[in-house]
């Protein structure tokens, strides 16, 4: 197996354990757990300096999903990783539950920031680049935002002052995948032209497919290597990427999965 097969091969079984953990549950937030799959593949099994035994190393990178619905897919890849237990994936959002729909540092192994609060976890990530900068440290900040997300005022101020502090210690992702909520992002409040609104904030933008795994590789590389700026790497990419029965569906935002359908996604994912 070479690099990308093997990638893809775990982004598949990040795919499978997401529908898994919302199937077990019986509703959640498939669609947009599902399109940032790839990213975490690559972020998680190849680029991060992380030790899932040593969760809170202070020298590792860190990661904040700051469109925190998308809790289930982290969680399946934490538990792949073997930050927890596998069998914790059956406990989503139940009662006194490890595993909120919504993600919380404080409850879940491997969680860096508590999010769910719609940009609020960008301008953490912020923060955390700024004394990233000022240790000299040797990690970075990944972070990872939604395009819906990107409607919200928050994203700009905190965007600006990253710009303006140069915060190369920090590298985000946009999850370009045209909708939210309640329909196409375009037509409730269009956020494009993404890469030259990144750019007059004074990052260093690339443009990628976000299924592609070694396109993301290569983006997050460049992002390393770049200094001066933080790093915004638009990722294109489909809203329940992987699951038949969602994918590409505005109805995917949060919606009920049952076992039949999640044993019918699992078909594709072979
Ligand atoms: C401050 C705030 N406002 C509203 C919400 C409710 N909400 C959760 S997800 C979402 C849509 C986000 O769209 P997008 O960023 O495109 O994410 P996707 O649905 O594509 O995963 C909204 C409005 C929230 N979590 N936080
Ligand atoms: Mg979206």
């Amino acid at each position: 197996m070479d690099l990308r097969q093997s990638l893809e091969f775990n982004a598949k079984e990040i795919r499978k354990y997401t529908i898994h953990t919302i199937a077990t549950l019986g509703v959640g937030h498939i669609g947009g757990s599902l399109s940032i799959v790839d990213a975490l593949t690559v972020l998680y099994y190849d680029q991060m300096n992380i030790d899932p035994k040593n969760p809170k190393w202070p020298m590792r990178d860190r990661f904040v999903l700051s469109k925190g619905h998308g809790g289930p897919a982290v969680y399946a890849t934490l538990a792949l990783k073997g930050y927890f237990p596998m069998e914790l994936l059956d406990t989503l959002n139940i009662s006194n539950t490890n595993l909120p729909s919504h993600m919380d540092m404080n409850k879940t192994v491997g969680v860096d920031m508590t999010t769910g609060s719609l940009a609020q976890g960008f301008s953490a990530a912020v923060g955390m680049a700024i004394a990233a900068q000022m240790d000299h440290a040797p990690y970075k900040i990944y972070t990872l935002i939604g395009d819906g997300e990107s409607q919200e005022g928050q994203i700009w101020e905190a965007a600006m002052l990253a710009g303006s502090r140069k915060l190369d210690h920090l590298i985000a992702f946009t999850d370009y995948n045209k909708m939210q909520i309640d329909g196409e992002t375009a037509l409730i409040n269009d956020v494009s032209p993404l890469d030259k609104k990144w750019d007059a904030f004074n990052w260093h933008v690339q443009v990628i497919d976000g299924h592609d795994v070694m396109a993301i590789r290569e983006a997050i590389l460049k992002a390393k290597a770049y200094q001066g700026k933080p790093s915004m790497i638009i990722m294109h990419t489909i809203k329940g990427k992987g699951a038949s029965f969602c994918e590409g569906k505005v109805g995917s935002h949060n919606m009920p999965v049952t076992k039949d359908m999640a044993i019918e996604a699992m078909k594709g994912l072979v």
